[in-house]
């Protein structure tokens, strides 16, 4: 089986779908900034800039009630988080669309899966996520979502979230220029970026220890970026239509697609 692992989609389905099918995988994994807004009145709950406040391509899917190719997702920051905390647990939104859930597991290929959704904020990372619909904490991963991953053992692990906080680096001649996030967009190529590490983004590095993966995909930063940590391959993915590598393929032996109770 061909399983295909893609960066932030950010609503581009079409183009996801385009490359999947080049590509004849079988199964996509998808590591966040999925954005399943079906129609207006999700923007609400989506919480982004005004600019990128707009219905985009999952609407036309969402009428259709399926994709193309068993998609497996975690969540972003940018997400329509009132469609999402239906599915806290992880589900299936239309045909062969699946939330992996704020932190779960699926078996997908014989491989085990994990997922953790959202990103790191030390002001949310500590304390429980509402019960009741709060969108202002949708956003962030914590401290017990990560604890429910921890003692499982995993081949692959999807964070949206990078392990550790970066500095980016522009390499210029006149002097090294820490940028933003927001300011990447404007970047003609990844070669000029040197990543420094800052601090962790709360126990995704422990959860790595933990659960040894052997791949551990991240998005969020619009960048790629790889590294090795212990035994696990780290690949963090540039996002659709972005600049750099923004997916990976991997094969396995396995033909069945689906394996476990979890995936019923
Ligand atoms: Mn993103």
């Amino acid at each position: 089986m061909r399983i295909g692992i893609f960066g932030d989609v950010h609503g581009e389905l079409k183009e996801l779908y385009r490359i999947a099918e080049r590509e004849g995988v079988d199964a996509i994994l998808q590591v966040g900034d999925f954005e399943t807004i079906r129609d207006k009145k999700d923007l609400k709950f989506f919480p982004t800039l005004p600019k990128f406040r707009v219905v985009k391509d999952y609407a036309e899917f969402h009428r259709k009630g399926e994709v193309p190719i068993p998609t497996f997702f975690i969540g972003g920051n940018h997400e329509a988080f009132n469609v999402l905390e239906e599915y806290d647990e992880g589900g299936e939104l239309i045909r062969n669309l699946y939330f992996i859930g704020r932190a779960g597991t699926i078996g997908l290929g014989g491989l085990t899966i994990g997922g953790l959704s959202g990103i790191y904020s030390d002001k949310f990372y500590k304390h429980e996520r509402k019960k009741e619909f709060f969108l202002r904490d949708r956003a962030y991963f914590t401290e017990s979502d990560l604890k429910r991953l921890e003692e499982q053992q995993l081949d692959i692990l999807l964070t949206h979230e990078w392990p550790f906080r970066p500095i980016i680096i522009r390499e210029s001649a006149e002097d090294q220029i820490r940028i933003q996030k927001e300011t990447l967009e404007g970047q003609t190529g990844e070669k000029r970026l040197r990543i420094e590490r800052e601090r962790p983004n709360g126990g995704i590095e422990e959860l790595v220890d933990k659960t040894r993966p052997r791949y551990l995909f991240c998005g969020h930063m619009h960048i790629h970026y790889e590294y090795i940590q212990g035994e696990t391959q780290v690949i963090c993915l540039s996002k659709l239509k972005g600049i750099g590598k923004n997916y990976h393929i991997i094969e396995t032996e396995e033909t069945e697609l689906l394996d476990g109770e979890e995936n019923k």
